[in-house]
């Protein structure tokens, strides 16, 4: 791992900057299967899916009866861990309900808002080498516990954990489909697969692309994705065969994926080196972790405080605090996606089940967006209601501000009620 030294403060934002992305604009390939989908609905699902995947799908949609047969093989143990994963996600997100509030904000004059759930979302889970079951329950819990009508799964991937998941999470239907195509479904509508509001969910750069092609043309998501990422603060009273552990756990996602270790101390970071060594080389992944690691940094910092500020530089996806008084750190941490704190909290457990979301904001996103929760399925409308002395009360600087902006019909329709009270 390229290894930097008591670098100067001004060069943090270029020590920050993630491997670049082949920005290769699929914007084209993108249209075209959008438009195929467009025109031929469910059938051009069948043919991109025997074009790309060599598979040939009949029933766009599983059956219940399916997803049972399948759901039905995961092992005993297996089930237990997914139900106590579940319950603590479900009690997580469960306590970010919001709380609608009336507030009076000058005499007779009463404001308010209520959350509207989403009514039709869309959640994307890949195929590929691991199949990210886990990944369904941070989008379905929240989805279902926001009152979700539709929860709509697209996913080429076949584990009988992920039909479990589903069938635990009330997804409301579940497409065989995957890529480009299944972001175009969502997105427009088929025969089978409603049309939905939100899509969310990781990918590849196509379903990527097809994700922020579906923004363009109205349909939300849940953020714009980049490789998954980790960053470790660790002072003398972390283990380096922890922070190796942990590094290694996000370096084994792809290729793509980046580590980052800060640390204050030299012969600790050369431990963490030969830990690394030793635990990537029983990896089963270990060629991908090896190749991420590559991509990914140490920084020897002088102090805390210098710490601090290149971590908000970063702006971490995770970021694990292995340190004394972590809590006090956190505090003075502006910028990351999800925070661990202490020796015994490693990333895999907000990964799978300690009840924190981990569809979290990558690349630096972390400074303007924060990661799935409760609110990201659903909407903040706001209320009021003015009395008819309340209208008296603020009415003339209405009057003023509207007649101030040249918008006389806007004064008129406060004017009329204080001149013809009914
Ligand atoms: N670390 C990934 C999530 C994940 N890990 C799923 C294991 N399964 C992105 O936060
Ligand atoms: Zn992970």
């Amino acid at each position: 791992m390229p290894y930097i030294k008591y670098p100067d403060s001004n060069s943090f934002a270029q020590i920050c900057q993630r491997p670049s992305l082949n920005a290769q604009s699929l914007d084209e390939i993108i249209e075209g299967i959008f438009k195929q989908v467009e025109i031929k609905s469910d059938q051009a699902l069948r043919d991109f899916t025997l074009q790309f995947e060599k598979r040939e799908i009949d029933s766009i949609l599983y059956t219940e009866e399916e997803i049972k047969i399948f759901a039905d093989q995961v092992p005993e143990a297996l089930k237990q861990a997914i139900q106590q994963a579940y319950s603590n996600i479900y009690t997580f997100h469960k306590s970010q309900e919001f709380i609608s509030q009336k507030t009076e904000t000058s005499p007779g004059v009463i404001c308010w808002q209520k959350a509207s759930a989403i009514e039709k979302v869309g959640i994307y889970i890949p195929g590929g080498t691991a199949p990210l079951f886990s990944t369904i329950l941070m989008l379905a819990i929240p989805a279902q516990i926001a009152g979700c009508r539709e929860i709509v799964l697209c996913t080429p991937a076949i584990h009988p954990a992920i039909f479990y998941s589903a069938q635990l999470c009330g997804i409301t239907k579940m497409a065989k489909v995957g890529g480009a195509q299944a972001i175009a479904a969502l997105a427009l509508g088929t025969e089978s697969i409603p049309k939905v509001f939100k899509i969310f969910g990781p990918g590849n750069q196509y379903v990527t692309a097809a994700k922020m092609f579906a923004n363009r043309k109205g349909v939300a998501i849940d953020m714009p994705a980049g490789p998954s990422e980790v960053a470790v603060y660790a002072d003398s009273t972390a283990n380096p065969a922890y922070v190796a552990a942990d590094l290694l756990s996000q370096a084994e996602h792809g290729v793509d994926s980046q580590v980052f270790l800060v640390a204050l101390d030299e012969t600790f970071i050369f431990n963490v080196q030969e830990e690394l060594e030793r635990q990537v080389n029983v990896l089963e992944r270990k060629d991908l972790a090896k190749m991420s690691l590559a991509n990914s940094k140490i920084v020897l910092v002088k102090d805390r405080s210098e710490a601090v500020q290149l971590l908000n530089e970063y702006a971490a996806e995770h970021l694990i605090l292995a340190c004394e008084k972590p809590e006090e750190l956190a505090d003075n941490i502006y910028n990351a996606g999800s925070i661990f704190l202490g020796n015994y909290t490693p990333e895999a457990a907000g990964d799978y089940a300690s009840g924190t979301n981990h569809t979290l904001p990558t690349n630096g996103f972390a400074k303007a967006y924060s990661g799935v929760n409760l609110g990201s399925f659903q909407k903040i409308i706001t209320l009021q209601s003015i009395s008819q002395s309340g209208l008296q009360h603020l009415g003339s600087s209405i009057i003023q501000m509207a007649e101030a902006e040249s918008l006389q019909a806007h004064a008129n329709a406060v004017a009329i009620r204080i001149k013809n009270p009914s």
